[in-house]
């Protein structure tokens, strides 16, 4: 896969030197380029942002120098891949579509992305519907937060990305046991892991993992990913398909539902307890 990344800060991608992105560029797998948008312009000081039309705070990324950048990446890679391939454009902003697994997995599948991180208030609108008319173009948000700039999301989605593709992982097994993965942990945060010694300070490993028995495993497994998925993303779980779902789970999330409410109940018997507002009949 081919990455192209244009940023006024392309030493920020150093980590991508490192570990398993470090060794899937050593190997060719990734191929990334990081170029310096201030070389399109044209002006001594390399002025890349102006004051926003309508007024307000902060400075907003001139379009001029966004489109000759983007159209000379293009050039460069058409002109290296000898065809008339077109990279997929991701744009990062805080307000994007969410960038999710199933995300990382169709940029997988990609064979050249181009990346345009912004700093200050964004890139002057007219840069997406320009490059919306002629690439793939994506502006994606790593989360509901505001970074100082698209840099590190690039990095995110870089990583994220980067170790699905064929050859990255040692174990590619692990892609599909992975939180998130389609399939069977769609929907589902990945539960407790251990390694040896089989009790440390105390605290003991699971028995069942060491057991042996690699059908009872697989079911405490799935359990364990159930019961801290209704715990921490309780919004996951009523998107979980239920017809993926056989008896035995139903009957975990019945028994911890089961459980939460006698929490409530007790907590709601204690002196002192308020209603959350939720609970308060309009
Ligand atoms: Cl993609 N960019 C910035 N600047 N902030 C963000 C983000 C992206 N995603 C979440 N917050």
């Amino acid at each position: 896969m081919r990455v192209d990344i244009i940023s006024i800060f392309p030493e920020y991608f150093a980590p991508l030197d490192v570990s398993l992105m470090g060794k899937a560029r050593e190997r060719g797998i990734l191929d990334i380029h990081l170029h310096q948008l201030r070389d399109w312009t044209h002006d001594v000081h390399k002025t890349v942002d102006d004051t926003p039309y309508g007024g307000g705070p902060g400075m907003v990324m001139k379009p001029e120098v966004w489109g000759e950048a983007v159209d000379a990446v293009i050039e460069d890679g058409r002109a290296a891949s000898g065809g008339d391939a077109l990279p997929r454009l991701i744009v990062p902003t805080p307000s994007g579509r969410p960038f999710t697994q199933e995300v990382a997995l169709e940029y997988a599948e990609e064979p050249w992305l181009l990346f345009a991180p912004a700093r200050y208030e964004g890139i002057d609108s007219r840069v997406v519907a320009e490059y919306g008319e002629r690439l793939r173009t994506d502006e994606v948000s790593i989360g509901d937060y505001v970074l100082a700039g698209g840099e590190a999301a690039v990095l995110v989605m870089v990583e994220a990305v980067g170790r699905l593709l064929p050859g990255v992982l040692g174990n590619a097994r692990s892609v599909a046991d992975d939180s998130f993965a389609p399939g069977d942990m769609a929907n589902l945060l990945e539960g407790p892991v251990y390694t040896k010694p089989p009790v440390w300070r105390g605290h003991e490993v699971p028995e069942v993992l060491l057991s042996g028995h690699h059908g009872r495993i697989a079911r405490w497994r799935r359990d364990e990913a159930l019961r801290r998925t209704l715990d921490r993303r309780p919004e996951l779980v009523a998107r979980l398909d239920r017809d993926g779902l056989d008896k035995h789970d139903r009957r975990v999330i019945e028994e911890f539902e089961e459980r939460l409410e006698e929490r409530r109940s007790a907590a709601a018997s204690r002196p002192g307890f308020r209603a959350a507002p939720e609970d308060v009949a309009d």
